[in-house]
């Protein structure tokens, strides 16, 4: 078993937003730099939990693996893939949704989230998500998992189902126990329009969120006309309390200069949001303009994209081919 296997996965279910890369793809990519062996994957199973059209999907898979690379993972460092190409991770589910209690299941907030009132109608797949989550990450024995703070408790039901295998099977650290890796200020963004829902790719309105391909002007405008609230920015963190939205930006700023929320408030206490939002917006393009031009360039040789994809899963499938194999063994069946 690897002493520390990072796994992580992204949907290519649309352009990636700060959100995504604050919480994750940012992370991803200190990981990778600090020689962990990671495995990071197009999630394209878990995408089509709700419906995708099928160019669509293409097309977001293409576009998530070039900004994978233009936000500086590297395919000669990294494994990078989609999901599907690995078919351990199907059949490693449909285990663990042997293993998993429909209790467990019916506890999942996300579930609740997505499939909103009419539960009816949403898909098996979004009901069985944190299943196919798991099978994901024990498939490679990963230890560590970079998520938002969103994914949290989809993590808990990972280590629930590697335990209970485990013990169901009398095969002790089988399946490690991975420990979530949810670092950094921004391990949850806010919507610019509702600092108490999440950024979200779903979510209908646009500028709602700051996606890794939008243009600066189209950056500026997005937080100039972010909801704020009618106060100064306070002098203390608890004076935030009720104030979502300028937590939200403050907390974007410090992420994006590396300081603690208590050290930008310290900055701007005392002055409006005009000025926050001009230093934020400013801070946001030279982050972001670098990552949206090599996503442009990236995606003019969808090629050379699909060949890393491939790549990335022939190294996945030696890995988890024999963990598979293992698990079909241990469970008893017959080869
Ligand atoms: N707002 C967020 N703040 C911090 N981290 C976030 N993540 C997502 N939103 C935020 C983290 O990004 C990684 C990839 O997320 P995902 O694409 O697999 O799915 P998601 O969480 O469902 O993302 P979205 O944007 O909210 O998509 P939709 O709208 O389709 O549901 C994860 O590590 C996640 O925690």
């Amino acid at each position: 078993m690897a002493e520390n296997r990072i796994f992580s996965g992204v949907q290519p279910t649309g352009n990636l937003h700060l959100g995504n890369y604050l919480g994750a793809v940012k992370r991803f990519v200190d990981l990778q730099e600090k020689n962990a062996e990671c495995i990071y994957c197009l999630v394209d199973l878990h995408a089509i939990t709700n419906w995708q059209e099928p160019k669509d999907l293409t097309e977001n898979t293409l576009e998530v693996a070039a900004a994978f690379l233009a936000c500086g993972l590297r395919e000669k460092t990294s494994i990078i893939f989609n999901q599907s190409q690995v078919k351990a991770h199907s059949e490693l589910a449909w285990i663990f949704n042997c293993v998993a209690r429909i209790g467990w299941m019916n506890r999942m907030t996300q579930f609740k989230e997505k499939a909103g009132k009419n539960k009816e109608a949403a898909s098996l797949g979004l009901y069985c998500y944190p299943a196919l989550m798991a099978a994901d990450i024990l498939a490679y024995h990963a230890t560590h998992v970079p998520v938002g703070e969103d994914q949290k408790q989809h993590l808990e039901l990972t280590r629930d189902i590697a335990l209970k295998f485990n013990n169901d099977f009398k095969v002790p650290n089988f399946f490690p126990v991975p420990e979530p890796i949810i670092e950094g200020t921004a391990t949850r963004v806010m919507s610019l329009r509702d600092g108490t829902k999440k950024m979200s790719k779903s979510e209908a309105s646009d500028m709602s969120r700051i996606n890794l391909t939008d243009e600066i002007d189209l950056i500026a405008r997005k937080i100039q006309k972010a909801k704020t609230d009618a106060f100064e920015i306070p002098e203390k963190r608890e004076d935030l309390i009720n104030r979502p939205e300028a937590e939200n930006l403050l907390t974007i700023f410090s992420s994006l200069t590396n300081k603690s929320l208590d050290e930008t408030i310290k900055i701007f206490c005392g002055s409006d949001f005009k000025r926050l939002k001009t230093e934020l917006a400013d801070l946001l393009i030279e982050e972001l303009k670098p990552i949206n031009q090599e996503v442009k360039k990236l995606l003019k040789d969808k090629t050379y994209l699909k060949s890393v994809l491939k790549e990335g899963s022939e190294k996945a499938r030696v890995i988890a081919d024999p963990i598979l194999e293992k698990t079909f063994e241990i469970i008893g069946m017959v080869k």
